[in-house]
């Protein structure tokens, strides 16, 4: 459950959608705060670019991504398992903060580098049966203003558009995942880099 400070928070605001929660912190971090981050995580942190597999036929995925998680914890995706790295001391601050504005725990967090408007992730839900039925995800975002879109799975005419702004968090709760799918969708205009670390409860 999202506590009260949260929702009481002037700087936190529900989005009206059915079927879904989702909330949008848009200064989550000052605009300073966020700079150190984002230098931080980009030196810090442990990117790579994976590879996909699509019809027999192998791809670099459209980003960098890196995976930390509590000791143990595994993650299946792609057909691969992988355990997670290490906790670095900034992504435990980091955690603690979004932690205590979720009023959430999290094993786990997904990070990845969207290098220009070249990156992206497309259509997907985060419905891995590892995060359990309703789970909650908080994106923070940082660096390039990116779009992130929604679309409802059965009615096609619900959909959703989002500026995350530099040092936004974005919350997704409640039956999300069931009933829509999100994607950060590449972009033709010059763009800079973005970071995004998705924090996760893996309940396995
Ligand atoms: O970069 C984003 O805002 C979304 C990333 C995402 O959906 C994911 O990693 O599952
Ligand atoms: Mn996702």
């Amino acid at each position: 459950m999202l506590n009260d400070l949260f929702m009481d928070s002037d700087a936190a605001y529900p989005l009206d959608i059915p079927d879904g929660a989702l909330y949008v912190y848009p200064a989550f971090f000052h605009a300073d705060e966020a700079d150190g981050y984002f230098q931080l995580l980009r030196e810090q942190l442990a990117w790579s670019q994976s590879r996909i597999k699509v019809y027999g036929r192998e791809y670099p995925v459209p980003r960098l991504s890196a995976w930390y998680a509590d000791e143990g914890r595994s993650y299946g995706y792609s057909g691969l398992r992988s355990e997670g790295l290490s906790w670095l001391p900034v992504l435990l601050e980091i955690k603690a903060r979004v932690e205590q504005a979720c009023g959430e725990d999290f094993n786990s967090m997904l990070a990845n580098l969207y290098r220009d408007g070249r990156d992206g992730v497309g259509w997907h839900a985060d419905d891995e049966p590892e995060l359990g039925e309703n789970p909650i995800i908080a994106s923070l975002s940082l660096g390039q203003p990116r779009t992130f879109q929604l679309k409802h799975r059965q009615d096609k005419s619900l959909k959703k558009s989002i500026q995350l702004p530099h040092g936004s968090l974005l919350i997704m709760g409640g039956e999300l995942q069931h009933h829509w799918l999100h994607q950060l969708p590449k972009s033709q205009r010059p763009m800079g880099e973005r970071i995004n670390l998705t924090f996760r409860q893996l309940r396995v």
